[in-house]
């Protein structure tokens, strides 16, 4: 049985319309890292982060999934005709393109930003246009939800299942990633033993070598390609 795990990073979104984070006038050049993705950024300033994710958001609603985002729900579906184990997305991105183009099982490991999470009772409610610091849990009425997603130094999620299947995989395809954050950019070294990995990437990462190929172009030309 042929098992494939697909890693997708800010590059498959960025011909919809959304920034990287890393390259010339992506998200790190226009605000500090420091300041609005770390547990400690938001103790000091949890407004400017709420300002940072709600304006991510906006821009979410203004873009629409692209055709390399498609071109993996054509990929899923060849794959999960025989066994749904067959096929896993791992997403760094906290955008919902992959889901709105299709892709059914999609694991968010740095979180979902349309989703907020309770400090309290860890419930994660939909994230609302009208949300703000006063805004209660619906769980449990605490004046205590942040974004639920993963900043520097949080343990990244859905980690056991992603290990699972790097272990049991045959193919690992990274995409629109630079390999710059960890432990994400550690999987190709996890899997390079058994399984071919492939790297699609608008130009080869800083760990482009760990890869056996690689494809280099805009996600919409080089994933379909790949696909097809
Ligand atoms: C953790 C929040 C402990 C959500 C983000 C070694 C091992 C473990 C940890 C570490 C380690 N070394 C250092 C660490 C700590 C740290 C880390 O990695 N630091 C780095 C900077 C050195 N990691 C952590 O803190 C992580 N947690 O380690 O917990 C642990 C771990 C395992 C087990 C137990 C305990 C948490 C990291 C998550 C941080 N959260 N964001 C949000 O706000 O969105 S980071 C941010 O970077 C985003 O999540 C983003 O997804 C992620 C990766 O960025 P990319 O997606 O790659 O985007 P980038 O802009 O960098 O690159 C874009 C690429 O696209 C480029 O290659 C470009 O060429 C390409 N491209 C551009 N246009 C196109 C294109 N490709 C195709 N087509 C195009 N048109």
């Amino acid at each position: 049985m042929k098992r494939i795990v697909i890693l997708t990073g800010a590059g498959i979104s960025r011909e919809s319309g959304l920034d990287t984070f890393r390259d010339a006038g992506g998200i790190w050049s226009q605000v500090s890292l420091e300041d609005v993705c770390t547990p400690e950024g938001f103790a000091r300033n949890p407004e400017m982060v709420d300002e940072f994710y709600n304006r991510r958001r906006q821009e979410l609603t203004q873009v629409v999934s692209n055709d390399a985002h498609r071109a993996l729900v054509e990929l899923e579906n060849a794959y999960a005709s025989n066994d749904d184990d067959a096929f896993l997305l791992v997403t760094q991105n906290t955008d919902d393109l992959h889901e709105r183009a299709g892709s059914r099982n999609v694991l968010h490991m740095h979180g979902e930003l349309l989703r907020l999470r309770c400090m309290n009772c860890s419930a994660t409610p939909e994230w609302k246009a009208d949300c703000t610091r006063a805004t209660a849990c619906p769980e449990c009425g605490q004046r205590s939800l942040r974004p639920d997603v993963v900043w520097f130094g949080e343990m990244p999620l859905h980690m056991d299942r992603i290990l699972l299947a790097l272990e049991r995989c045959d193919m690992f395809v990274a995409i629109g990633t630079s390999a710059t954050v960890y432990p994400a950019a550690g999987f190709v070294d996890q899997v390079s033993g058994h399984a071919c990995t492939v790297e699609l990437n608008l130009v080869p990462s800083g760990n482009a070598g760990d890869f056996d190929e690689g494809a280099y172009g805009p996600a919409t030309t080089v994933v379909p390609r790949f696909v097809s």
